[in-house]
């Protein structure tokens, strides 16, 4: 943990639409903070891994179909079911850097026209993050970069009701940086503000989602 000796790990989580470069600047945070010597991991939600996570997968693909509320709540469940070992690793001193946490779960369902404190429910009690960092590119910019996938959400008119609910989402203890910055002055400002949070958690306990 950075030389920080005892300390807890931070729960860093990105934030962002599609191609607003996030799993890129996820990738280049953690080999940072591993050059720096600080025990990291990479997480990522959905976790597509696991047997909900499967069931996640291939509704994202148009392989199945499923009710809003229903893949709502799997995505909840997918976070639930990795919550004790998230919460081990970071008493552990184990920083995880996590690409999409239960902002992603609560503006893309809204996005669909599902009521926000009835998203917002399931995500109480899960681990609170100890940063949220939203890499803020326009839906439109987004889209030009390109390499949208086939799946389900990959289109910009969605993008941009999503946008909308993540806006309303932000509070003060989020960080928006602006993903339409060169990569490396993104990659810079994230360093920063990692290690900000990584040294100021040390002596803050671990809480909780409430909503
Ligand atoms: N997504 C992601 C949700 O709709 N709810 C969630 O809780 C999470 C974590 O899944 F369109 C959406 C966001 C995105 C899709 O995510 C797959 P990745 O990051 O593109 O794999
Ligand atoms: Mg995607």
């Amino acid at each position: 943990n950075g030389g920080g000796k005892g300390g807890r790990g931070a729960l860093i989580v990105l934030e962002g639409l599609d191609r607003s470069g996030k799993s890129s600047q996820c990738a280049r945070l953690l080999s940072f903070l591993e050059g720096k010597g600080c025990a990291t991991e990479g997480w990522r939600f959905p976790d597509r891994d696991t047997s909900v996570g499967k069931m996640i997968s291939a509704y994202l693909a148009n392989e199945s179909q499923l009710d809003d509320r229903t893949i709502h709540l799997l995505f909840s469940a997918n976070r639930w079911e990795k919550r004790s070992l998230m919460e081990s690793k970071l008493l552990g001193g184990t920083t995880l850097v996590v690409d999409r946490y239960s902002y992603s779960g609560v503006a893309f369902s809204a996005a669909k026209g599902l009521d926000i404190g009835w998203c917002k429910a399931p995500e109480v009690g899960l681990l609170a993050p100890d940063l949220v960092i939203y890499l803020d590119v326009q839906p439109e910019k987004a889209a030009e970069r390109g390499g949208y996938g086939g799946e389900r959400y990959e289109r910009v008119e969605f993008q941009k009701r999503v946008a909308e609910h993540y806006h309303s989402l932000r509070d003060l203890t989020w960080k928006v940086v602006d993903g339409s910055l060169p990569m490396e002055t993104v990659e810079e400002q994230l360093r920063e503000l990692a290690m900000n949070c990584i040294s100021e958690c040390q002596d803050k306990h671990l809480t909780n989602l409430t909503w």
